[in-house]
């Protein structure tokens, strides 16, 4: 896994355009908002789903990239004032924080169109075919009916109390979608793969992006529950539901559990082609951060 998350570090600077070349503030303040931290959860499934499906290292790096950058977008736009108003990330200052507003705008808009142009750009896979679904893909995992229409469907449960299955659609969306592009993005580096096994791999995707979602309230919850005696983390702070506010921590982490063995059930054929994707599932619920 460190080799995946040291590679993948090295090609988003390779990336990037050089904070010397202009606009300089905004290459500068896109390589802060990018490089130097978080765990590249979404990059280590692009490769473990590669692997499996024989493709070359390279290859997986243009698509681990690619999730990446639509990621670090993504996180640099829900901290905006206008969104979640968070003011550290990753340990340092926000991007709107450590630059202004209207940069942090500017940076996510950059890093999403960067996303594409490095998948247009490839390569990918030799087929222009499969190519052009991979953009494709990550244009829906990414867009209204993904990402961008979970994070909708989240600002607009701000007080309300959701059902199970309202919770479940958003988190379906707003985290999973692109989680479960990375596993299918991967794949699409390598050789075709039968359809039974791209569905298992799909399945596997979906269950690792809920999976993530509830492990990160479980961890939020402790979070606050370890520092400031509270209950709740930071979503309830700001009066949005959990599935901890939901179901408690305790049943909580019975369906993380539940998740966790699905998502194993589901990639089980694979058998030692699959034990990386395994160890994900594992290190995604046994994750401290
Ligand atoms: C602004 C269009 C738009 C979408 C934002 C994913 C998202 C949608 C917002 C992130 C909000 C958030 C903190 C959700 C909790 C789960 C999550 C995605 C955490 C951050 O992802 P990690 O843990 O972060 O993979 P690192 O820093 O490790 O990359």
């Amino acid at each position: 896994m460190e080799g995946v998350q040291q590679r993948t570090e090295a090609a988003l600077a390779a990336l990037l355009p050089e904070a010397s070349i202009a606009p300089q503030r905004l290459h500068e303040a896109m390589r802060y908002a990018v490089l130097g931290g978080g765990k590249r959860v979404r990059p280590l499934l692009v490769h473990a789903a590669g692997e499996l499906a024989g493709a070359a290292p390279e290859r997986l790096d243009r698509a681990a990239c690619a999730v990446e950058l639509i990621h670090a977008y993504s996180l640099v736009h829900d901290d905006l004032p206008c969104m979640d108003d968070d003011v550290l990330r990753r340990g340092k200052p926000t991007v709107h924080v450590e630059y202004d507003e209207a940069t942090a705008l500017l940076v996510g808009d950059a890093l999403q169109a960067l996303a594409f142009q490095t998948i247009a750009e490839g390569p990918v896979n030799d087929s222009p075919a499969v190519q052009l679904e991979m953009v494709t893909l990550l244009g829906r995992a990414s867009g209204s009916r993904g990402m961008a229409g979970g994070q909708a469907i989240d600002l607009g449960a701000v007080g309300k109390q959701l059902t199970r299955e309202e919770l479940e659609f958003m988190h379906i969306h707003k985290t999973g979608a692109l989680i479960r592009a990375s596993v299918l993005l991967g794949a699409q580096c390598g050789a075709p793969l039968a359809p039974d096994a791209l569905a298992q791999l799909d399945r596997y995707g979906k269950l690792v992006g809920l999976l993530f979602q509830v492990v990160d309230d479980i961890l939020d919850a402790q979070a606050d529950t370890a520092t400031l005696g509270k209950t709740a983390g930071k979503d309830a702070d700001h009066n949005k539901p959990t599935y901890v506010t939901l179901l408690g921590l305790s049943e909580a982490r019975t369906l993380a559990d539940a998740l966790l063995a699905d998502a194993r059930a589901a990639i089980a054929s694979f058998g030692a082609a699959a034990a990386r994707l395994d160890e994900l599932a594992n290190f995604i619920v046994h994750r401290r951060f």
